[in-house]
C-alpha cells in the first residue's frame, strides 16, 4: 500500500468508463481507487467548472471588478469601468492567445540559444545532426548558400531567425514561407508579425483596463500574436530541433503502459523540450550506469516519454511512449516508474502527491518550472549530464529500494510514427519526383477528399480519447487524409490506428493510397510545437497548385476535440488567421449570440482567413468538417472528382486560367 500520509479520500466515486477508453488508465484508476490516491479524474469531478468563467463573461483585470456579466442576458450589463460583453471575452480571448504563444516561443528561443552555443563551439555535447536542413531552412528565407562556408551560413540563419522573437519593425523571417495571397491578406488586414515579443507585449497591453475596448481590434491583434507563435515560435523551434537531433522519418514504436518494464530501471520523461531528453538517452546508454543497473538486480535501465517530448522523441528516435496529458498521474500507480523527469508545460502539480504516493523520485530540471516540495536537478545546455546521469543513479537506488506492489498494465499498441513535412514529400512522391504532386492529385481526383488535423490534449472534463478516436476514425473512414499531433496522435496509436493495416478503416479513396504508399491512414509528425510542419505542409499544397491560391482555398479542416491549454488556443487561433476552420470540443470561453461570437465563428472567413467552429460531439465535429471541406471542394470545381472522374493537374490549371 502507498503511504499513509500522503494519500487522499477520493470523495465522488466514477465509473472508469465515464471517464477514458484507455484500458491501462482505466486499470490504474481503479488501483488508485484501491490504494485511496487521488487523481485528476478525482478532481475534475469534485470540481464543478465556474459557468460564468467557461463562458469568459468575467473580468478580474483591475481591482474595481471582478465583474461578472450575465451569459443570458449578454448586453443586460457591463462591467463597472463600461467594458461589454464582446470588450470583455476578446481581451480573455486575447490573453490566452499571448500565454499560448509565449509559452511556445520560449521554447521555441531556447532551442535558438542551443544551435548558436553548439554553432560556436560553446556547448559540446550536443551537436547538428542534420546540416543539410541548415541549408534548406537558409534558402528558404533568402539566405545565400552557394559556394558559403557552413558556419557563415549556419550563423546568418542564426541571426535571422532571432529577429522571429526580437524584430521590433517589419515582417518575421518565415512569412517568406506564406503563400503570397495569404500573405496578401494578413497585410491588408495588418496582422503579418513582427517578433513574438513585441506582438506578446502589445496584446498585454492592449487587454489592460481602459485600453482597447473595440473587440475586431483586439482579435485584430489576437491573430497577429497567434501568428508570430505558429509561423515563428513554434516553426523555429521544429526546424532547430530537426537540425540539432535529425529530421524524423519513419520509425516503428510502441505506445501505451505496457512499455514498462517490471524487470528493468524505468525512467519516464515528461515536458515538452528535447534537450533534456537526449541527453537521458546518452545517460542511459552510458556503460557506467547500466552497469550499476545491472549491479542493482535490474535486466538494464528503460526510458520511456510521456506528453509531448515523449511524442518528439517518438517520432525521432523510436523511444516507447507511456501514455498522453491524462495519464502521466496514472502511470505513477503501476509502482514501477523508478523515477520521472519533467521539464516544461503540462506538468501538473498533482504529480507531486500521487509520485510521494507511490515513493517515485520526481525532478523538476528547468528554472522554469519548479513545483513545491518537488526536488530540483538544474538542466544546463553546457554540463546536461551532470542532471540527467543523476536522475538516472536516482532511478537506479529506486529500482533497489522497490518496496511497493508493481502493476503494470500489459498493453502495448505498436505503429508507425516519425513523419515530417520532408518525409510526406518524399514518401508520395518517391526519390525521383519528391514533391506534393501525388498528394494534390489524389485531392483533385478525389480519392482523398481532404486533409484534416486533429490534434491537441486529453482533459479529464471528457472520457479520454474518446473524441479524439471517434473522430478521426470518422474522417478516415471518408477518405480525409489525418494529420495529427501531441495527445491526439497518442490517443490514436493506443487505438491501433498507426499501423498500415489500419487503412482497411479508411474509405475506398484512402484506402487505396495507404495501401499503394505502405502507409497508415493517420500520420504523426511530433509534439505540439510540431504543428508547425502542418502549416509547412498546407503551404506547400498551395505551392504545388490545382488547389487555389491561398490556405483559405484548401480542402482541409482542423480540430482539437479535448483541449484544455491555453497553447491549443493559440495554435487554433493561428489555424484560423492561417486560413483554416477550426474546430473545438470540451467547451469555447465564449458566450453564444454575441458579436464576438459572430466574428470568431463568421466573420473572420468573410475577411479571408478561417473561422473558428465548436461542438462536443466527435460525429457532430466530423459533420463540421466534412461539410466545409466539401464545400471548398465545391468553390474549387473538384466536387464531381469525387464520382471518380480522373481530372489531373493540367486540367485543373487550365480550368483555373479559364
Ligand atoms: Fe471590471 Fe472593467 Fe476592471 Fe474588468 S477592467 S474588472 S470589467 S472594471
Ligand atoms: S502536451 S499542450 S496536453 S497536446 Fe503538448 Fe498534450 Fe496539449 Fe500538453
Amino acid at each position: 500500500m502507498p503511504d499513509q500520509k500522503t494519500k487522499t479520500v477520493v470523495s465522488k466515486i466514477l465509473d472508469t468508463k465515464d471517464v477514458t477508453t484507455c484500458k491501462a488508465t482505466a486499470q490504474m484508476i481503479k488501483k488508485a481507487r484501491n490504494d485511496g490516491v487521488e487523481l485528476c479524474f478525482d478532481r475534475a469531478a469534485n470540481m464543478k467548472a465556474c459557468p460564468i468563467g467557461a463562458d469568459s463573461a468575467c473580468c478580474k483585470h483591475c481591482s474595481m471588478g471582478p465583474c461578472r456579466l450575465n451569459a443570458r442576458d449578454p448586453y443586460g450589463k457591463v462591467g463597472v469601468c463600461g467594458a461589454t460583453i464582446d470588450t470583455i471575452m476578446a481581451r480573455n480571448f486575447g490573453r490566452m492567445v499571448a500565454a499560448g504563444t509565449s509559452a511556445h516561443t520560449d521554447h521555441g528561443m531556447q532551442m535558438l540559444d542551443l544551435f548558436r552555443e553548439v554553432v560556436n563551439g560553446h556547448v559540446k555535447d550536443f551537436e547538428i545532426n542534420d546540416p543539410q536542413k541548415v541549408l534548406d531552412v537558409a534558402a528558404s528565407i533568402d539566405i545565400e548558400v552557394e559556394g558559403r562556408e557552413f558556419q557563415d551560413i549556419a550563423n546568418d540563419l542564426y541571426a535571422e531567425l532571432e529577429r522571429t522573437y526580437t524584430q521590433v519593425d517589419g515582417e518575421i523571417p518565415f512569412a517568406k514561407r506564406v503563400p503570397e495571397k495569404t500573405l496578401e491578406t494578413w497585410r491588408k488586414l495588418k496582422i503579418v508579425p513582427r517578433g513574438a515579443m513585441r506582438e506578446i507585449m502589445e496584446m498585454m497591453h492592449r487587454s489592460c483596463i481602459g485600453v482597447d475596448q473595440d473587440y475586431k481590434n483586439i482579435m485584430q491583434q489576437a491573430s497577429r500574436t497567434a501568428l508570430a507563435d505558429g509561423w515563428g515560435g513554434s516553426m523555429v523551434s521544429t526546424e532547430i530541433s530537426d537540425i540539432l537531433y535529425g529530421t524524423p522519418s519513419p520509425v516503428v514504436a510502441e505506445v501505451n503502459m505496457g512499455v514498462l518494464k517490471e524487470n528493468m530501471v524505468n525512467i519516464i520523461i515528461h515536458g515538452h523540450e528535447p534537450n533534456l531528453f537526449e541527453s537521458v538517452i546518452a545517460s542511459v546508454n552510458s556503460p557506467t550506469l547500466v552497469e550499476a543497473a545491472k549491479a542493482a538486480g535490474a535486466d538494464g535501465i528503460n526510458l520511456v516519454g510521456m506528453c509531448c517530448s515523449g511524442a518528439e522523441m517518438m517520432s525521432r528516435h523510436g523511444i516507447p511512449h507511456a501514455g498522453n496529458f491524462t495519464s502521466t498521474e496514472a502511470i505513477l500507480c503501476t509502482g514501477a516508474v523508478d523515477a520521472m523527469g519533467v521539464d516544461i508545460q503540462c506538468i501538473k502539480q498533482g504529480l507531486a502527491k500521487v509520485a510521494e504516493c507511490y515513493k517515485t523520485p520526481l525532478f523538476t530540471t528547468n528554472p522554469r518550472c519548479k513545483i513545491e516540495g518537488v526536488k530540483h536537478i538544474g538542466f544546463t545546455d553546457e554540463n546536461p549530464r551532470d542532471c540527467t546521469d543523476e536522475i538516472v543513479i536516482k532511478a537506479i537506488t529506486r529500482f533497489k529500494s522497490r518496496s511497493l506492489p508493481v502493476e503494470i498494465p500489459q498493453i502495448v499498441n505498436p505503429g508507425v510514427h516519425g513523419f515530417s513535412y520532408e518525409y510526406i514529400n518524399y514518401m508520395l512522391g518517391g526519390s525521383f519526383r519528391g514533391s506534393y504532386t501525388p498528394l494534390n492529385e489524389n485531392i483533385i481526383n478525389g480519392r482523398i477528399r481532404g486533409v484534416a488535423g486533429v490534434v491537441g490534449c486529453t482533459n479529464p472534463r471528457v472520457k479520454q480519447d474518446y473524441v479524439h478516436v471517434e473522430l478521426v476514425k470518422e474522417l478516415i473512414k471518408n477518405d480525409v487524409l489525418v494529420l495529427q499531433t501531441g495527445c491526439s496522435q497518442i490517443a490514436l496509436a493506443k487505438a491501433g490506428l498507426y499501423t498500415p493495416e489500419a487503412a482497411y478503416l479508411a474509405g475506398p479513396g484512402l484506402r487505396e493510397v495507404c495501401e499503394t504508399v505502405g502507409m497508415p491512414p493517420v500520420l504523426g509528425l511530433g509534439s505540439c510545437v510540431d504543428n508547425s510542419r502542418i502549416l509547412i505542409a498546407a503551404s506547400e499544397m498551395v505551392r504545388t497548385g490545382g488547389l487555389g491560391d491561398s490556405i483559405a482555398d484548401l480542402p482541409v479542416a482542423g480540430a482539437a476535440p479535448e483541449w484544455m491549454s491555453e497553447k491549443a488556443i493559440a495554435i487554433g487561433q493561428y489555424f484560423v488567421a492561417s486560413g483554416v476552420y477550426t474546430v473545438f470540443g470540451v467547451t469555447f470561453p465564449i458566450v453564444e449570440q454575441t458579436r464576438f461570437h459572430e466574428l470568431m465563428f463568421n466573420g473572420l472567413e468573410e475577411q479571408g482567413l478561417g473561422k473558428w467552429g465548436f461542438s462536443p460531439d466527435p460525429h457532430e465535429i466530423a459533420k463540421m468538417m466534412l461539410a466545409h471541406i466539401d464545400k471548398k471542394r465545391k468553390a474549387l470545381g473538384i466536387d464531381k472528382a469525387r464520382e471518380r472522374v480522373l481530372v489531373d493537374m493540367n486540367d485543373r490549371r487550365q480550368i483555373d486560367a479559364a
